[in-house]
């Protein structure tokens, strides 16, 4: 697939989306510049690097498997293909086990310094959450205040970082099954803490450490555990801060912002300045009618955006690649920025509008942009330094023409794997986990998929979500989401009630059906084809409900039909949850290459030698018709082993 992409530098079908489309014709009338130009002038890329066989690793280097045989075969360490490739992959899984957990750690913080009473602007919001959260961790609440037992989970939450010992992380250990704990303590994968496996990881692949593929491979699934680690903590910690997300109604796509109100669009990923951005707009709305504004219009981008949906039913503007594409509609006052997937390309696309970019991480800064450090302790003073800062912008637009596509889709998100065991449960109010796995072993369902992952430019923007998820649900899967993937198909409308009607094979249409009419009294308008469970971290949600699978079909995760897919992958999160998935058992899809071709060893790995040791696997597929095919049959040969026969 990758020589493909280098002969075909123009990548002509750019967009599946059409709001990007429009805005990309604008911009081209324009002659302004966005990722997909920049992915076009990058063509064709170096294929040392695409491969995997470049290493950069010391400074001899970079060495390029150059040939099969000879000198030039090797680094000049000696390092063969595969262990260049091995190293290199296993960094991204740490890089993306990084980015994850420290985000983790931030929230750990929050809660911690709000339970002790030394910052004012966060507070223990699910109180049943800290609870359950509490004892699932093996922390008893018998007699304990909110803030007392606050105190106690975000401290062990912490430990998950730093322990020194050598017991499992908690949060790993604590939610996954029996099996799954043997499988890591025999294999030696399972982190004791997350900055330790990170850091174990950078020296297993420093020049003249580790050569062995394998070995490496494995040092990698124990960064992607603790990335796990580190998703959950965020996920639950988040929920106890902001409150579990319950169903919404809301929009997606370009055509939610609005040419009179002031436009505040959140990108990244950390809720905790975000959402305080959301709940102060509210009081503000009076500040931006002052200033003509008919009111203020929030939108997410990325995960900060899945977060303050998930939450408070905030629309989402667009996802990863076609971030840029939201400012050159001219409507968009503030993009206020925190922490990954955040293209610097941003900055420099602003400077042709009013539009002010304002970073807040100390470690997220563009040249250029305006900066409010943020810090737990004054995020409501920040907050509204910002939407005053938005409406300042506001002001200067006034007059200037917006080009806002007018395009948008109806929504229903919210599906913590709460309020999804809460539309079970409608059903069978004793054990809701068996509607999904009933409906499974009556073969009405074939199983089901996870969807995640990002844009990447090597396929076509979106195009790759929407034809697996369409596919799969023809052929009757049960569909979650999360991230960017959630968000392409938000923005096509695959989130409404009608893309059930639309796109669902008989069996899936007959249970989302029972499901939704047990339910309507409290979701009125139906559901959607896919259950959008929330932002990367929020993998975690989707990991439980499999682990919960597992328990109730009294198998462990291998033997469940549940797959996962990152259709547009691009990220080192994307290699991180991926190998945490195939770790846990489930195989997983991934539709654009990563570096790992130069060397075969490495990609029988990934795809068979996983499969032998974990149960899961990867499968690289970058057609997305065969690869919902693919992922079709190994959810039949799940249940077929189950001895389920539809
Ligand atoms: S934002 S990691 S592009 S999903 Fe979570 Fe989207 Fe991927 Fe970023």
């Amino acid at each position: 697939p990758r020589k493909e992409r280098i002969k075909d530098p123009k990548n002509v079908m750019r967009s599946v989306d059409p709001a990007a489309l429009l805005m990309l014709e604008k911009a081209k009338e324009k002659n302004l510049l966005s990722a997909y130009d920049r992915f076009a002038a990058q063509q064709p890329q170096c294929a040392f690097g695409y491969e995997g066989i470049c290493c950069r690793i010391c400074f001899q280097g970079p060495c390029r498997i150059k040939s099969e045989e000879g000198p030039g075969s090797k680094g000049i360490c000696g390092a063969h293909g595969y262990t260049i490739v091995s190293r290199n992959v296993a960094r991204m899984m740490a890089g993306g086990a990084s980015a994850h957990s420290d985000h983790g750690r931030h929230i750990a913080h929050a809660l911690l310094h709000a339970a002790e009473g030394k910052i004012a602007d966060y507070k223990v919001t699910d109180v049943e959450k800290l609870k359950r959260v509490a004892e699932r961790v093996g922390i008893s609440t018998e007699g304990k205040t909110a803030n007392e037992l606050a105190i106690e989970v975000s401290q062990a939450a912490l430990e998950d970082f730093g322990r020194q010992t050598d017991e499992p992380c908690t949060w790993l250990w604590s939610y996954i099954t029996e099996g799954r704990k043997k499988k890591f303590e025999d294999c030696n994968i399972a982190p004791t803490s997350i900055d330790r496996a990170v850091v174990a990881m950078m020296h297993q692949t420093h020049i003249g450490v580790d050569a062995d593929p394998v070995n490496i491979i494995f040092g990698g699934l124990k960064t992607s555990l603790a990335d796990y680690t580190g998703m959950h903590i965020s996920t639950d910690l988040s929920d106890v801060l902001f409150g579990t997300p319950k169903p919404v109604i809301t929009e997606a796509n370009l055509g939610v912002l609005k040419a009179d109100k002031v436009n505040i669009v959140v990108h990244g990923h950390n809720p905790l300045l975000s959402q305080t951005v959301v709940n102060v707009a509210k009081e503000m709305e009076a500040e931006a009618k002052a200033a003509g504004a008919a009111g203020i219009q929030l939108s997410g981008i990325c995960c900060t955006g899945n977060e303050v949906l998930m939450r408070s039913g905030v629309p989402i503007a667009t996802n990863f690649a076609s971030q840029e594409l939201a400012i050159m509609t001219g409507a968009v006052d503030v993009m206020v920025v925190d922490v990954q997937c955040i293209m610097p390309g941003v900055r420099a696309i602003s400077e042709c509008f009013h539009t002010k970019i304002v970073t807040t991480m100390d470690n997220s800064k563009i040249p250029g942009s305006y900066h409010y450090a943020f810090d737990e302790h004054h995020a409501v003073e920040s907050a509204k330094g910002i939407i005053r800062l938005a409406i300042e912008a506001f002001k200067t637009r006034k007059g200037k023409t917006c080009e806002i596509p007018q395009i948008k889709n109806k929504v229903i998100a919210g599906f913590s794997l709460e309020a999804l065991l809460e539309l079970f449960a409608a059903l069978n109010p004793e054990t809701p986990i068996k509607v999904l796995t009933d409906a499974i072993e009556a073969g009405e369902i074939a199983g089901v998929a996870l969807f995640a992952g990002c844009n990447n430019l090597e396929a076509p923007h979106d195009n790759n979500h929407l034809t697996i998820a369409k596919e799969l649900a023809k052929n009757n899967v049960f569909l979650v989401g999360t991230g960017c993937s959630a968000q392409a198909l938000a923005k096509a409308g695959l989130l409404a009630p009608e893309a059930v009607e639309e796109y669902a094979g008989e069996g899936l249409k007959s249970f989302l059906k029972k499901l939704a009419d047990a339910n309507k009294d409290k979701l009125a308008d139906g559901l959607p084809l896919m259950f959008h469970m929330g932002s990367c971290v929020d993998n975690s949600r989707a990991h439980d409900l499999c682990t919960m699978m597992a328990e109730q079909m009294g198998v462990d995760i291998p033997k469940v039909p549940f797959v996962a897919t990152a259709p547009e992958a691009m990220s080192e999160k994307a290699v991180s949850i991926g190998g945490g998935a195939v770790a846990m058992g489930i195989p997983t899809h991934v539709g654009t290459m990563p570096p790992i071709e130069g060397s075969s060893l490495v990609y029988g790995i990934a795809t068979q030698i996983a499969s032998d040791v974990y149960g899961g696997y990867f499968i690289f597929e970058t057609d997305p018709v065969a690869a919902a095919t693919k992922l079709t049959a190994a959810l039949d040969y799940r249940t077929w082993k189950l001895g389920i026969h539809k």
